[in-house]
């Protein structure tokens, strides 16, 4: 049988696609399991610096795969607690941990928690007919995989709301015009824009970029002394990086730099 999870890596970076395309990639808790163990490989491997996350076939995900969730009356409901306790969050906590950065291209519809999967990457792209469905409210569940959370910050309060209860589609297009989403490309350029996107990341300064990320992600719930505070700390650390040092120095030096990561 394919594998769910396929995972390469070459030129820094690591390409994680979500591979069971009958299902649109929706996630059983084996492919949870295979995915966790891709990220143990790319997090243990020093030469990586950029993850990039896509999907196989014409959908990127369709959220949790439903097939074993439908119950006989009066039989106990699945703890989908448990399953997001398991799964799911351990998922969200860490692609928004890791120290680098994490592209996403969607390259079909994202839909219940692939939708929410997508918005927990660093730098989306969509395709131009990729498409962001809340679907939870269809079923009866709200947005998990911290949807609750990304939305009302990335779209505002009121488009979450209505997102969330209505489960409308959004197209790639209108994403971008509502800053849910970095960019919406071209669907035969999706690949390639990414991989391109996804190499450069991974030549840049990648201690730089994940303070980067600390900090932007730490603003969504500190206050401006906090924050103010971050960015020292935070400074601080970065200026003590060898890329700093080399930044500096090819400026100065009217030369390209060249960064380690580091
Ligand atoms: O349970 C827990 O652990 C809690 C966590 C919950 C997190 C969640 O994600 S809950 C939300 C789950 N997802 C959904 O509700 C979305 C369900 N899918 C759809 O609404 C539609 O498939 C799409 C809008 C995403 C795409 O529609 P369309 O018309 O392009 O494709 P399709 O024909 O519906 O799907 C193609 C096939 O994939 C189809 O199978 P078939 O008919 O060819 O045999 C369809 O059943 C299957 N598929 C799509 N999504 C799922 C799925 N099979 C199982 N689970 C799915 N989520």
């Amino acid at each position: 049988a394919e594998t769910p999870i396929l995972l390469t890596i070459a030129d820094g970076v690591a390409t994680i696609t979500l591979n069971r395309p009958d299902r649109l990639n929706s996630f059983t808790a084996a492919m949870h399991a295979d995915l966790r163990a891709a990220l143990d490989r790319v997090e243990g491997d020093a030469t990586v610096r950029c993850l990039l996350l896509t999907g196989a076939g014409r959908g990127f995900c369709a959220g949790q795969d439903l097939s074993d969730r439908a119950v006989a009356p009066g039989a106990a409901p699945p703890d989908l607690g448990e399953s997001i306790e398991t799964n799911y969050n351990p998922l969200v906590r860490r692609l928004r941990a890791l120290p680098m950065p994490v592209v996403c291209a969607v390259n079909g519809v994202a839909a219940g928690a692939g939708a929410n999967l997508a918005l927990a990457c660093d730098i989306v792209l969509a395709a131009r007919s990729a498409s962001f469905i809340q679907a939870f409210c269809k079923i009866g569940l709200l947005p998990d995989s911290g949807g609750t959370w990304t939305l009302p910050r990335l779209v505002g309060h009121a488009r979450a709301m209505g997102l969330a209860m209505l489960g409308d589609k959004v197209t790639a297009t209108q994403a971008e015009a509502w800053g849910m989403i970095w960019k919406a490309v071209d669907d035969d350029a999706l690949a390639g824009e990414a991989l391109a996107l996804a190499r450069h990341l991974a030549t840049q300064p990648t201690k730089g970029l994940a303070l980067i990320k600390r900090a932007l992600n730490a603003s969504s719930t500190n206050d401006l002394d906090a924050q103010l505070d971050l960015e020292r700390d935070l400074q601080r650390e970065a200026g003590r990086s060898e890329d700093y040092r080399e930044g500096v120095a090819a400026f100065v030096g009217k030369r390209a730099p060249s960064f380690q990561g580091r």
